[in-house]
Protein backbone atom coordinates (compact mmCIF):
# COMPACT_ATOMS: atom_id res chain seq x y z
CA UNK A 1 0.00 0.00 0.00
CA UNK A 2 1.42 3.44 -1.05
CA UNK A 3 0.94 6.57 0.66
CA UNK A 4 1.12 9.71 -0.06
CA UNK A 5 2.17 12.25 2.46
CA UNK A 6 1.76 15.96 1.72
CA UNK A 7 3.79 18.19 4.31
CA UNK A 8 2.69 22.11 3.75
CA UNK A 9 5.66 24.56 4.40
CA UNK A 10 4.84 25.18 8.34
CA UNK A 11 4.61 21.33 9.16
CA UNK A 12 8.07 20.73 9.20
CA UNK A 13 8.09 18.48 12.03
CA UNK A 14 8.88 14.92 12.10
CA UNK A 15 7.16 13.82 14.82
CA UNK A 16 3.80 14.82 12.97
CA UNK A 17 1.43 11.66 12.21
CA UNK A 18 1.66 12.23 8.36
CA UNK A 19 6.36 11.97 9.23
CA UNK A 20 5.92 9.00 11.94
CA UNK A 21 4.23 6.64 10.18
CA UNK A 22 5.67 7.00 6.62
CA UNK A 23 6.91 3.89 5.15
CA UNK A 24 10.27 4.62 3.89
CA UNK A 25 9.97 1.59 1.13
CA UNK A 26 6.12 2.54 0.40
CA UNK A 27 5.17 5.57 0.80
CA UNK A 28 6.02 9.11 -0.99
CA UNK A 29 6.12 12.53 0.89
CA UNK A 30 5.05 15.53 -1.53
CA UNK A 31 6.11 18.78 -0.69
CA UNK A 32 5.61 21.78 -3.20
CA UNK A 33 6.51 25.49 -3.60
CA UNK A 34 3.48 26.88 -5.45
CA UNK A 35 2.66 30.44 -6.31
CA UNK A 36 -0.61 30.29 -5.11
CA UNK A 37 0.58 30.07 -1.75
CA UNK A 38 3.21 32.78 -1.94
CA UNK A 39 1.15 35.12 -3.63
CA UNK A 40 -2.31 34.60 -2.38
CA UNK A 41 -1.21 37.79 0.15
CA UNK A 42 1.65 39.83 -0.90
CA UNK A 43 4.32 38.22 1.11
CA UNK A 44 7.42 39.70 2.62
CA UNK A 45 10.29 38.48 0.59
CA UNK A 46 12.31 37.09 3.62
CA UNK A 47 9.35 34.84 4.83
CA UNK A 48 9.05 33.42 1.33
CA UNK A 49 12.74 32.69 1.12
CA UNK A 50 12.62 31.42 4.82
CA UNK A 51 10.21 28.65 4.11
CA UNK A 52 11.41 27.71 0.52
CA UNK A 53 15.12 27.43 2.14
CA UNK A 54 13.38 25.76 5.10
CA UNK A 55 11.49 23.30 3.11
CA UNK A 56 14.44 22.79 0.84
CA UNK A 57 16.57 21.57 3.95
CA UNK A 58 13.58 19.15 5.39
CA UNK A 59 13.00 17.66 1.82
CA UNK A 60 16.94 17.04 1.85
CA UNK A 61 16.27 15.30 5.94
CA UNK A 62 14.23 13.56 4.87
CA UNK A 63 15.67 11.87 1.65
CA UNK A 64 18.99 11.51 3.87
CA UNK A 65 16.65 9.44 6.63
CA UNK A 66 16.22 7.09 3.56
CA UNK A 67 12.58 8.07 2.85
CA UNK A 68 11.19 9.08 -1.12
CA UNK A 69 10.21 12.81 -1.40
CA UNK A 70 8.68 14.18 -4.24
CA UNK A 71 9.76 17.61 -4.10
CA UNK A 72 8.49 20.24 -6.72
CA UNK A 73 10.60 23.43 -6.86
CA UNK A 74 8.79 26.90 -7.89
CA UNK A 75 10.00 26.99 -11.34
CA UNK A 76 9.89 23.25 -12.17
CA UNK A 77 8.15 21.87 -15.59
CA UNK A 78 4.98 20.99 -15.20
CA UNK A 79 4.69 22.97 -11.73
CA UNK A 80 0.58 23.83 -11.43
CA UNK A 81 1.66 26.48 -8.91
CA UNK A 82 -1.25 25.41 -6.66
CA UNK A 83 -1.74 22.64 -3.97
CA UNK A 84 -4.70 20.96 -5.03
CA UNK A 85 -3.05 21.01 -8.34
CA UNK A 86 0.52 19.24 -6.63
CA UNK A 87 -1.70 16.60 -4.94
CA UNK A 88 -3.94 15.57 -8.55
CA UNK A 89 -0.67 15.37 -10.60
CA UNK A 90 1.32 13.65 -8.22
CA UNK A 91 -1.73 11.13 -7.35
CA UNK A 92 -1.81 11.08 -11.26
CA UNK A 93 1.67 10.02 -11.75
CA UNK A 94 1.75 7.90 -8.70
CA UNK A 95 -0.97 6.28 -8.52
CA UNK A 96 -0.92 6.03 -4.58
CA UNK A 97 -3.74 4.19 -2.30
CA UNK A 98 -4.00 6.62 -0.15
CA UNK A 99 -3.23 10.64 0.39
CA UNK A 100 -2.81 12.11 3.83
CA UNK A 101 -2.36 15.46 4.87
CA UNK A 102 -2.19 17.04 8.53
CA UNK A 103 -4.68 19.75 8.83
CA UNK A 104 -3.19 23.22 7.59
CA UNK A 105 -3.72 26.45 9.48
CA UNK A 106 -6.14 28.09 7.40
CA UNK A 107 -9.48 27.94 6.46
CA UNK A 108 -9.38 28.40 3.22
CA UNK A 109 -6.97 25.64 2.61
CA UNK A 110 -9.01 23.06 4.44
CA UNK A 111 -11.78 24.00 2.40
CA UNK A 112 -9.47 23.57 -0.43
CA UNK A 113 -8.88 19.82 0.80
CA UNK A 114 -12.21 19.23 1.66
CA UNK A 115 -13.29 19.87 -1.76
CA UNK A 116 -10.62 18.64 -3.47
CA UNK A 117 -11.47 15.12 -1.75
CA UNK A 118 -14.29 15.19 -4.44
CA UNK A 119 -11.93 15.37 -6.94
CA UNK A 120 -9.62 13.07 -6.32
CA UNK A 121 -9.85 8.73 -7.11
CA UNK A 122 -8.33 7.96 -3.85
CA UNK A 123 -9.25 8.76 0.08
CA UNK A 124 -7.65 12.09 0.94
CA UNK A 125 -7.43 11.91 5.52
CA UNK A 126 -7.02 15.42 6.91
CA UNK A 127 -4.81 14.30 10.15
CA UNK A 128 -4.81 16.47 13.28
CA UNK A 129 -2.06 19.01 14.29
CA UNK A 130 -1.14 17.43 17.58
CA UNK A 131 1.71 19.87 17.17
CA UNK A 132 -0.62 22.28 19.09
CA UNK A 133 -1.19 21.57 22.97
CA UNK A 134 -5.11 21.82 22.89
CA UNK A 135 -7.13 19.96 20.04
CA UNK A 136 -10.35 21.86 18.69
CA UNK A 137 -12.62 19.17 20.26
CA UNK A 138 -10.57 20.41 24.11
CA UNK A 139 -10.94 23.74 23.16
CA UNK A 140 -14.52 23.54 22.61
CA UNK A 141 -15.16 21.46 25.60
CA UNK A 142 -13.57 24.39 27.62
CA UNK A 143 -15.56 27.24 25.76
CA UNK A 144 -18.38 25.34 26.12
CA UNK A 145 -21.19 28.20 26.25
CA UNK A 146 -19.19 30.43 28.17
CA UNK A 147 -20.82 33.86 27.00
CA UNK A 148 -16.90 35.62 27.28
CA UNK A 149 -13.64 33.28 26.60
CA UNK A 150 -10.75 34.69 28.62
CA UNK A 151 -7.40 33.28 27.89
CA UNK A 152 -6.71 33.78 31.87
CA UNK A 153 -9.02 31.04 32.38
CA UNK A 154 -7.76 28.64 29.48
CA UNK A 155 -4.17 29.23 30.28
CA UNK A 156 -4.88 28.24 33.85
CA UNK A 157 -6.26 24.92 32.39
CA UNK A 158 -3.45 24.45 30.13
CA UNK A 159 -0.81 24.71 32.91
CA UNK A 160 -2.53 22.11 35.09
CA UNK A 161 -3.35 19.64 31.93
CA UNK A 162 0.25 20.34 30.48
CA UNK A 163 1.82 20.11 34.18
CA UNK A 164 3.87 23.26 33.60
CA UNK A 165 5.02 25.49 36.38
CA UNK A 166 2.99 23.12 38.88
CA UNK A 167 4.02 22.21 42.71
CA UNK A 168 3.41 18.85 43.10
CA UNK A 169 0.86 20.30 45.55
CA UNK A 170 -1.38 21.39 42.09
CA UNK A 171 -0.51 24.68 43.03
CA UNK A 172 1.12 27.25 40.57
CA UNK A 173 5.08 27.67 40.96
CA UNK A 174 5.29 30.74 42.85
CA UNK A 175 2.01 30.76 44.25
CA UNK A 176 0.36 32.88 41.64
CA UNK A 177 -0.59 32.33 37.86
CA UNK A 178 0.67 35.17 36.79
CA UNK A 179 3.30 37.78 37.15
CA UNK A 180 2.40 40.30 34.89
CA UNK A 181 2.58 43.46 37.65
CA UNK A 182 6.20 42.65 37.64
CA UNK A 183 6.70 42.66 34.19
CA UNK A 184 5.60 45.58 32.01
CA UNK A 185 9.08 48.02 32.80
CA UNK A 186 9.63 51.10 30.99
CA UNK A 187 12.82 50.93 28.72
CA UNK A 188 16.05 51.80 31.40
CA UNK A 189 18.36 53.84 29.47
CA UNK A 190 20.29 52.13 27.28
CA UNK A 191 18.29 49.21 27.05
CA UNK A 192 19.73 46.85 24.10
CA UNK A 193 18.88 43.49 22.88
CA UNK A 194 21.71 41.22 23.71
CA UNK A 195 23.84 40.05 20.96
CA UNK A 196 22.03 37.77 18.40
CA UNK A 197 22.76 34.56 15.95
CA UNK A 198 22.62 35.21 12.62
CA UNK A 199 23.37 31.86 10.99
CA UNK A 200 25.50 31.11 7.73
CA UNK A 201 23.53 31.10 4.10
CA UNK A 202 24.20 27.90 2.78
CA UNK A 203 24.37 26.82 -0.82
CA UNK A 204 20.45 25.69 -0.63
CA UNK A 205 19.71 29.16 0.81
CA UNK A 206 21.60 31.68 -1.67
CA UNK A 207 19.56 29.10 -4.19
CA UNK A 208 16.28 29.96 -2.66
CA UNK A 209 17.74 33.68 -2.47
CA UNK A 210 18.65 34.01 -6.06
CA UNK A 211 14.77 32.38 -6.71
CA UNK A 212 13.18 35.15 -4.48
CA UNK A 213 14.74 37.65 -6.25
CA UNK A 214 14.33 36.76 -9.49
CA UNK A 215 10.85 36.10 -9.16
CA UNK A 216 9.40 38.49 -6.80
CA UNK A 217 11.17 41.98 -7.86
CA UNK A 218 8.66 43.81 -6.49
CA UNK A 219 8.11 41.80 -3.86
CA UNK A 220 7.57 43.83 -0.37
CA UNK A 221 10.64 44.09 2.39
CA UNK A 222 14.49 43.38 2.14
CA UNK A 223 15.37 39.97 0.90
CA UNK A 224 19.20 40.66 2.73
CA UNK A 225 20.83 40.42 5.04
CA UNK A 226 19.22 36.69 5.83
CA UNK A 227 19.93 35.63 8.91
CA UNK A 228 17.16 33.03 9.84
CA UNK A 229 17.48 29.72 11.00
CA UNK A 230 16.45 26.96 8.38
CA UNK A 231 16.94 24.16 9.64
CA UNK A 232 15.54 22.62 13.24
CA UNK A 233 19.19 21.99 14.68
CA UNK A 234 19.69 25.75 13.78
CA UNK A 235 16.03 26.42 15.30
CA UNK A 236 17.71 24.75 18.35
CA UNK A 237 21.00 26.92 18.94
CA UNK A 238 18.19 29.93 17.95
CA UNK A 239 16.11 28.29 21.47
CA UNK A 240 19.56 27.61 23.45
CA UNK A 241 20.79 31.03 23.10
CA UNK A 242 17.24 32.46 23.80
CA UNK A 243 17.12 30.90 27.07
CA UNK A 244 20.87 31.31 28.10
CA UNK A 245 21.03 34.77 26.90
CA UNK A 246 17.80 36.77 26.89
CA UNK A 247 14.86 34.71 28.69
CA UNK A 248 16.33 36.43 31.93
CA UNK A 249 15.16 39.75 30.97
CA UNK A 250 11.64 38.74 29.51
CA UNK A 251 9.31 39.62 31.64
CA UNK A 252 11.19 43.11 32.80
CA UNK A 253 11.11 44.42 29.16
CA UNK A 254 8.26 42.73 27.51
CA UNK A 255 5.96 46.10 26.37
CA UNK A 256 9.62 47.90 26.44
CA UNK A 257 10.12 49.81 23.02
CA UNK A 258 13.32 51.05 22.25
CA UNK A 259 14.58 52.67 18.48
CA UNK A 260 17.21 51.10 16.61
CA UNK A 261 16.62 48.09 18.55
CA UNK A 262 13.88 45.63 17.63
CA UNK A 263 15.12 42.40 19.15
CA UNK A 264 15.24 43.94 23.07
CA UNK A 265 14.27 41.11 24.86
CA UNK A 266 11.66 39.01 22.81
CA UNK A 267 12.65 35.01 21.94
CA UNK A 268 12.26 35.49 17.87
CA UNK A 269 10.88 32.13 18.28
CA UNK A 270 7.21 32.46 16.81
CA UNK A 271 8.43 31.83 12.95
CA UNK A 272 10.34 28.72 14.12
CA UNK A 273 7.44 26.75 16.32
CA UNK A 274 4.78 27.92 13.49
CA UNK A 275 6.71 26.65 10.91
CA UNK A 276 7.14 22.97 12.87
CA UNK A 277 11.11 23.23 13.35
CA UNK A 278 10.82 23.95 17.63
CA UNK A 279 7.90 22.66 19.23
CA UNK A 280 5.81 24.46 21.74
CA UNK A 281 5.69 22.62 24.41
CA UNK A 282 9.49 21.58 24.57
CA UNK A 283 10.11 25.68 24.32
CA UNK A 284 8.11 25.55 27.64
CA UNK A 285 9.49 23.13 29.25
CA UNK A 286 12.91 24.68 28.40
CA UNK A 287 11.89 28.06 30.09
CA UNK A 288 10.80 26.48 33.57
CA UNK A 289 14.10 24.13 33.66
CA UNK A 290 15.69 27.91 33.42
CA UNK A 291 13.51 28.96 36.16
CA UNK A 292 13.94 25.69 38.12
CA UNK A 293 17.34 25.77 37.60
CA UNK A 294 17.90 29.55 39.02
CA UNK A 295 18.92 30.82 35.57
CA UNK A 296 15.92 32.87 34.86
CA UNK A 297 13.51 34.50 37.03
CA UNK A 298 9.88 33.42 37.81
CA UNK A 299 8.32 36.31 36.60
CA UNK A 300 10.33 35.94 33.04
CA UNK A 301 9.71 32.20 32.66
CA UNK A 302 6.18 32.42 33.67
CA UNK A 303 5.46 35.71 31.32
CA UNK A 304 6.94 33.80 28.39
CA UNK A 305 5.25 30.67 29.22
CA UNK A 306 1.96 32.29 29.62
CA UNK A 307 2.37 33.50 25.21
CA UNK A 308 2.77 30.17 24.05
CA UNK A 309 0.45 27.84 26.43
CA UNK A 310 -1.80 30.39 27.21
CA UNK A 311 -1.88 33.17 23.91
CA UNK A 312 -0.41 31.10 21.11
CA UNK A 313 -3.51 28.15 21.90
CA UNK A 314 -6.10 30.33 22.73
CA UNK A 315 -6.26 32.19 19.72
CA UNK A 316 -5.81 29.05 17.42
CA UNK A 317 -9.12 28.18 19.32
CA UNK A 318 -10.99 31.15 18.79
CA UNK A 319 -9.91 31.17 15.23
CA UNK A 320 -11.44 27.85 14.79
CA UNK A 321 -14.06 28.28 17.00
CA UNK A 322 -15.48 31.39 14.66
CA UNK A 323 -14.29 30.65 11.19
CA UNK A 324 -15.25 31.56 8.41
CA UNK A 325 -17.37 34.76 10.20
CA UNK A 326 -14.32 35.53 11.93
CA UNK A 327 -12.81 37.34 9.19
CA UNK A 328 -16.02 39.62 8.16
CA UNK A 329 -16.27 40.98 11.28
CA UNK A 330 -16.22 44.78 12.03
CA UNK A 331 -17.78 45.49 15.33
CA UNK A 332 -16.80 48.74 15.01
CA UNK A 333 -17.67 49.62 11.64
CA UNK A 334 -14.35 50.75 10.34
CA UNK A 335 -13.75 51.16 6.98
CA UNK A 336 -10.72 53.68 6.19
CA UNK A 337 -8.87 52.30 3.18
CA UNK A 338 -4.92 51.08 4.56
CA UNK A 339 -2.71 54.33 4.51
CA UNK A 340 -0.17 53.69 1.71
CA UNK A 341 2.36 54.53 4.75
CA UNK A 342 2.04 50.84 6.21
CA UNK A 343 3.88 49.77 2.95
CA UNK A 344 6.20 52.71 2.23
CA UNK A 345 6.81 53.35 6.22
CA UNK A 346 7.13 57.27 4.99
CA UNK A 347 4.74 58.61 8.01
CA UNK A 348 6.54 61.65 10.08
CA UNK A 349 5.02 59.95 13.49
CA UNK A 350 8.57 57.91 14.53
CA UNK A 351 6.63 55.42 16.45
CA UNK A 352 5.18 53.80 13.39
CA UNK A 353 7.97 54.39 11.04
CA UNK A 354 10.17 53.08 13.72
CA UNK A 355 8.13 49.54 13.73
CA UNK A 356 7.18 49.44 9.74
CA UNK A 357 11.40 49.96 9.41
CA UNK A 358 12.09 47.04 11.25
CA UNK A 359 8.88 45.38 9.16
CA UNK A 360 10.41 46.10 6.51
CA UNK A 361 14.06 45.48 7.17
CA UNK A 362 13.49 41.89 9.13
CA UNK A 363 9.78 40.16 8.31
CA UNK A 364 9.32 40.99 12.21
CA UNK A 365 8.79 43.86 15.06
CA UNK A 366 7.68 42.35 18.73
CA UNK A 367 4.60 41.94 20.22
CA UNK A 368 4.48 45.74 21.70
CA UNK A 369 4.79 47.54 18.60
CA UNK A 370 2.29 45.50 16.58
CA UNK A 371 -0.15 45.79 19.51
CA UNK A 372 0.66 49.11 20.33
CA UNK A 373 1.95 50.90 17.48
CA UNK A 374 0.64 49.85 14.25
CA UNK A 375 -2.13 48.14 15.35
CA UNK A 376 -3.16 50.91 18.17
CA UNK A 377 -2.89 53.51 15.26
CA UNK A 378 -5.20 51.03 12.90
CA UNK A 379 -7.77 50.96 15.68
CA UNK A 380 -8.38 54.30 16.14
CA UNK A 381 -8.16 55.76 13.14
CA UNK A 382 -10.47 53.15 12.15
CA UNK A 383 -8.78 51.47 9.25
CA UNK A 384 -10.99 48.75 7.23
CA UNK A 385 -10.04 45.28 9.69
CA UNK A 386 -9.95 43.00 6.30
CA UNK A 387 -7.32 45.12 5.00
CA UNK A 388 -5.49 45.50 8.04
CA UNK A 389 -5.24 41.52 8.45
CA UNK A 390 -4.07 41.22 5.59
CA UNK A 391 -1.37 43.52 5.93
CA UNK A 392 -0.55 41.63 9.00
CA UNK A 393 -0.24 38.16 7.15
CA UNK A 394 1.69 39.17 4.43
CA UNK A 395 4.61 41.27 6.24
CA UNK A 396 5.50 38.70 9.24
CA UNK A 397 7.82 35.54 8.90
CA UNK A 398 5.21 34.23 11.33
CA UNK A 399 2.49 35.35 10.08
CA UNK A 400 -0.25 32.56 9.04
CA UNK A 401 -4.29 33.03 9.55
CA UNK A 402 -4.79 30.72 12.77
CA UNK A 403 -2.96 32.91 14.29
CA UNK A 404 -2.50 36.42 12.93
CA UNK A 405 -6.23 36.74 12.51
CA UNK A 406 -7.22 36.23 15.92
CA UNK A 407 -4.56 38.95 17.09
CA UNK A 408 -5.52 41.70 14.70
CA UNK A 409 -9.07 41.78 14.17
CA UNK A 410 -9.91 40.41 17.88
CA UNK A 411 -6.74 41.65 20.20
CA UNK A 412 -5.56 44.89 18.31
CA UNK A 413 -8.62 46.17 16.14
CA UNK A 414 -11.79 44.61 18.33
CA UNK A 415 -13.10 44.08 15.16
CA UNK A 416 -14.74 41.24 16.92
CA UNK A 417 -16.90 42.99 19.45
CA UNK A 418 -14.67 41.84 22.42
CA UNK A 419 -14.77 37.73 21.90
CA UNK A 420 -11.01 37.57 22.47
CA UNK A 421 -10.32 40.56 24.59
CA UNK A 422 -12.49 42.61 27.02
CA UNK A 423 -11.19 46.06 26.35
CA UNK A 424 -9.57 47.68 23.08
CA UNK A 425 -6.14 48.16 23.19
CA UNK A 426 -6.29 51.64 22.52
CA UNK A 427 -3.82 54.26 24.20
CA UNK A 428 -2.56 57.79 23.31
CA UNK A 429 0.35 59.01 22.88
CA UNK A 430 0.96 59.08 26.55
CA UNK A 431 1.69 55.38 26.56
CA UNK A 432 4.23 55.16 23.76
CA UNK A 433 6.16 57.86 25.61
CA UNK A 434 6.39 56.28 28.74
CA UNK A 435 7.25 52.84 27.23
CA UNK A 436 9.65 54.12 24.79
CA UNK A 437 11.90 56.66 23.45
CA UNK A 438 10.51 56.70 19.81
CA UNK A 439 8.60 60.34 20.81
CA UNK A 440 12.63 62.19 21.33
CA UNK A 441 12.91 61.69 17.49
CA UNK A 442 9.04 62.76 16.04
CA UNK A 443 8.57 65.80 14.09
CA UNK A 444 5.32 66.00 16.63
CA UNK A 445 4.81 66.77 20.30
CA UNK A 446 3.27 63.85 22.66
CA UNK A 447 2.28 66.36 25.03
CA UNK A 448 0.00 68.13 22.61
CA UNK A 449 -3.28 67.42 21.76
CA UNK A 450 -3.96 70.00 19.75
CA UNK A 451 -2.21 71.97 17.03
CA UNK A 452 0.54 71.98 14.14
CA UNK A 453 2.78 69.37 16.62
CA UNK A 454 0.01 67.73 18.20
CA UNK A 455 0.86 63.92 18.53
CA UNK A 456 -1.79 62.43 16.15
CA UNK A 457 -2.61 59.49 18.56
CA UNK A 458 -3.93 61.90 21.44
CA UNK A 459 -6.38 63.67 19.27
CA UNK A 460 -7.39 60.32 17.38
CA UNK A 461 -7.63 58.53 21.13
CA UNK A 462 -10.26 60.64 22.03
CA UNK A 463 -12.08 60.67 18.80
CA UNK A 464 -12.15 56.99 18.58
CA UNK A 465 -13.35 56.78 22.72
CA UNK A 466 -16.34 59.93 21.88
CA UNK A 467 -17.22 57.94 18.63
CA UNK A 468 -17.65 54.43 20.62
CA UNK A 469 -18.90 55.64 23.70
CA UNK A 470 -22.48 53.64 23.47
CA UNK A 471 -20.57 50.34 23.20
CA UNK A 472 -17.71 51.24 25.75
CA UNK A 473 -19.33 53.48 28.21
CA UNK A 474 -20.98 50.48 29.75
CA UNK A 475 -17.30 48.49 29.67
CA UNK A 476 -16.17 47.73 33.93
CA UNK A 477 -12.69 48.41 32.90
CA UNK A 478 -12.79 51.90 31.12
CA UNK A 479 -15.00 54.02 33.11
CA UNK A 480 -12.17 56.53 34.48
CA UNK A 481 -12.43 57.30 30.58
CA UNK A 482 -15.33 58.82 30.18
CA UNK A 483 -15.33 60.39 33.27
CA UNK A 484 -11.94 62.32 32.10
CA UNK A 485 -13.81 63.44 28.94
CA UNK A 486 -16.56 64.13 30.45
CA UNK A 487 -14.59 67.02 32.69
CA UNK A 488 -12.97 68.49 29.20
CA UNK A 489 -15.88 70.44 28.51
CA UNK A 490 -17.27 70.74 25.18
CA UNK A 491 -15.03 73.04 23.74
CA UNK A 492 -11.64 70.95 24.27
CA UNK A 493 -13.90 68.23 23.27
CA UNK A 494 -14.60 69.92 19.63
CA UNK A 495 -11.16 70.79 19.57
CA UNK A 496 -10.15 67.39 19.53
CA UNK A 497 -12.58 66.34 17.41
CA UNK A 498 -11.42 68.54 14.64
CA UNK A 499 -8.15 67.74 15.40
CA UNK A 500 -8.76 64.51 14.86
CA UNK A 501 -10.25 65.18 11.21
CA UNK A 502 -7.38 66.94 10.51
CA UNK A 503 -4.79 63.88 10.92
CA UNK A 504 -7.46 61.87 9.00
CA UNK A 505 -7.20 64.19 6.51
CA UNK A 506 -3.30 64.37 6.38
CA UNK A 507 -2.96 60.38 6.66
CA UNK A 508 -5.22 60.50 3.29
CA UNK A 509 -3.37 62.70 1.50
CA UNK A 510 -0.12 61.43 3.14
CA UNK A 511 1.16 64.06 4.97
CA UNK A 512 0.72 62.29 8.62
P1 LIG B 1 8.02 36.69 22.02
O1 LIG B 1 7.64 38.05 22.44
O2 LIG B 1 9.36 36.21 22.36
O3 LIG B 1 6.91 35.71 22.63
C1 LIG B 1 7.17 34.31 22.82
C2 LIG B 1 6.28 33.45 21.99
O4 LIG B 1 4.96 33.51 22.47
C3 LIG B 1 6.20 33.81 20.52
O5 LIG B 1 7.25 33.24 19.81
C4 LIG B 1 4.85 33.23 20.13
O6 LIG B 1 4.97 31.87 19.78
C5 LIG B 1 4.05 33.34 21.40
N1 LIG B 1 3.16 34.50 21.41
C6 LIG B 1 3.36 35.68 22.02
N2 LIG B 1 2.28 36.47 21.91
C7 LIG B 1 1.38 35.78 21.20
C8 LIG B 1 0.06 36.08 20.74
N3 LIG B 1 -0.55 37.22 21.03
N4 LIG B 1 -0.55 35.15 20.00
C9 LIG B 1 0.03 33.98 19.70
N5 LIG B 1 1.26 33.65 20.12
C10 LIG B 1 1.93 34.54 20.86
N6 LIG B 1 2.16 35.90 16.24
C11 LIG B 1 2.44 34.99 15.32
O7 LIG B 1 3.06 33.97 15.63
N7 LIG B 1 2.05 35.14 14.01
C12 LIG B 1 1.37 36.25 13.61
O8 LIG B 1 1.04 36.37 12.44
C13 LIG B 1 1.08 37.25 14.58
N8 LIG B 1 0.41 38.38 14.22
C14 LIG B 1 0.14 39.32 15.16
C15 LIG B 1 -0.59 40.45 14.78
C16 LIG B 1 -0.91 41.42 15.72
C17 LIG B 1 -1.73 42.61 15.32
C18 LIG B 1 -0.50 41.25 17.06
C19 LIG B 1 -0.84 42.27 18.09
C20 LIG B 1 0.22 40.14 17.44
C21 LIG B 1 0.53 39.15 16.51
N9 LIG B 1 1.24 37.99 16.87
C22 LIG B 1 1.50 37.04 15.92
C23 LIG B 1 1.60 37.72 18.27
C24 LIG B 1 3.00 38.19 18.68
O9 LIG B 1 3.12 39.57 18.39
C25 LIG B 1 4.11 37.41 18.00
O10 LIG B 1 3.93 36.04 18.28
C26 LIG B 1 5.49 37.81 18.49
O11 LIG B 1 5.70 39.19 18.29
C27 LIG B 1 6.55 37.01 17.76
O12 LIG B 1 7.82 37.40 18.17
P2 LIG B 1 8.67 36.54 19.18
O13 LIG B 1 8.80 35.16 18.70
O14 LIG B 1 9.93 37.29 19.43
O15 LIG B 1 7.75 36.54 20.46
C1 LIG C 1 3.08 31.01 3.34
C2 LIG C 1 3.41 29.95 2.33
C3 LIG C 1 4.19 30.26 1.21
C4 LIG C 1 4.77 31.61 1.01
N1 LIG C 1 4.46 29.33 0.28
C5 LIG C 1 4.04 28.06 0.46
C6 LIG C 1 4.32 27.05 -0.51
O1 LIG C 1 4.91 27.29 -1.56
N2 LIG C 1 3.93 25.79 -0.25
C7 LIG C 1 3.24 25.47 0.89
O2 LIG C 1 2.97 24.29 1.11
N3 LIG C 1 2.88 26.42 1.76
C8 LIG C 1 3.28 27.70 1.58
N4 LIG C 1 2.96 28.66 2.50
C9 LIG C 1 2.11 28.31 3.69
C10 LIG C 1 0.62 28.25 3.29
O3 LIG C 1 0.28 29.38 2.50
C11 LIG C 1 -0.32 28.27 4.49
O4 LIG C 1 -0.19 29.51 5.13
C12 LIG C 1 -0.04 27.26 5.52
O5 LIG C 1 0.23 26.00 4.99
C13 LIG C 1 -1.19 27.18 6.50
O6 LIG C 1 -0.98 26.17 7.43
FE1 LIG D 1 4.47 58.45 18.12
FE2 LIG D 1 3.23 60.66 18.96
FE3 LIG D 1 5.53 59.90 20.10
FE4 LIG D 1 5.51 60.83 17.61
S1 LIG D 1 4.96 61.93 19.44
S2 LIG D 1 6.62 59.03 18.36
S3 LIG D 1 3.58 60.04 16.84
S4 LIG D 1 3.59 58.79 20.14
Amino acid sequence: MTVLRVILADQLSTRLAVVAAADKEHDVFLMAEVMAEASYVNHHVKKIAFLFSAMRHYAQALRAAGYQVRYVALEDAGNSQSLQGEILRAVADLAPDRVVVTEPGEWRLREGFEALKLALPVELDILPDTRFLCSHDAFNAWAGDRRELRMEYFYREMRKRHEVLMEPDGKPAGGRWNFDTENRKPPKAGLKSPPRLSFKKDAITCEVLELVRRRFPDGYGRLEPFHFAVTRRQALRELDHFIAHVLPGFGDYQDAMVAGEPWLRHSLLAAYINAGLLYPLEVCRRAEAAYREGQAPLNAAEGFIRQILGWREFVRGVYWRFMPGYLEQNALEAHEPLPWFYWSGETRMACVREALAHTYDHAYSHHIQRLMITGNFALLAGLAPKAVHEWYLAVYADAYEWVEAPNTLGMALHADGGVLASKPYAASGAYIRKMSNYCQGCAYDPTVAVGDRACPFNALYWDFMARHRERFSHNARMPFVYATWDRMGVERQAGLRDQAQHHLTAMREGRL
